[in-house]
């Protein structure tokens, strides 16, 4: 077995929409351990430090302008290969092509304008969850 730990994060549109419950039901019921929880409104040194591999790029502004809009679920789940098993639960970043069954899939909107409004974050590594991690549980 390969035990691993991801940061999720259920984003602003995912907490405003009342969206935490079916969301945490879908990880915990794919048998995930939810090892840390908390809810918290991000400061912006914390989201440029989040999102440093989107630093100078156009959505870079708008997408950390929109994740400190309101407050987030930031979960520590654990679990075997559950950071690509999160990654598949999510679905594809655009919520329009997220596939059916997923959580962007069944749950995401298309807004029309960007694709900020996604619903949730999932690391997608193993350097990248344990520095993730590191921001959001320090
Ligand atoms: P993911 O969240 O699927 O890992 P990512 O790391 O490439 O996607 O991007 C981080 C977030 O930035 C993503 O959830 C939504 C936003 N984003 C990505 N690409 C974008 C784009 N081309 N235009 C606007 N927002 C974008
Ligand atoms: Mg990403």
């Amino acid at each position: 077995t390969t035990v691993e730990e991801t940061l999720v994060l259920i984003k602003p549109d995912g907490v405003a929409r009342n969206l935490t419950g079916q969301i945490l039901a879908r990880v915990e019921a794919k048998g995930y351990t939810i090892a840390d929880l908390r809810m918290l409104e991000p400061s912006r040194e914390m989201l440029v430090q989040h999102y440093a591999e989107h630093e100078g790029k156009p959505f870079f502004e708008p997408l950390v302008e929109f994740m400190g809009s309101g407050p987030v679920v930031a979960v520590r789940l654990r679990g075997n290969r559950v950071i690509e098993g999160f990654r598949s639960l999510a679905g594809a970043t655009e919520p329009t092509t997220a596939a059916p069954g997923t959580i962007r899939g069944d749950l995401g909107r298309d807004w029309g304008e960007s694709v900020q409004k996604n619903l949730v974050h999932g690391s997608d590594s193993t350097e990248s969850a344990t520095r993730e991690l590191g921001i959001w549980f320090a």
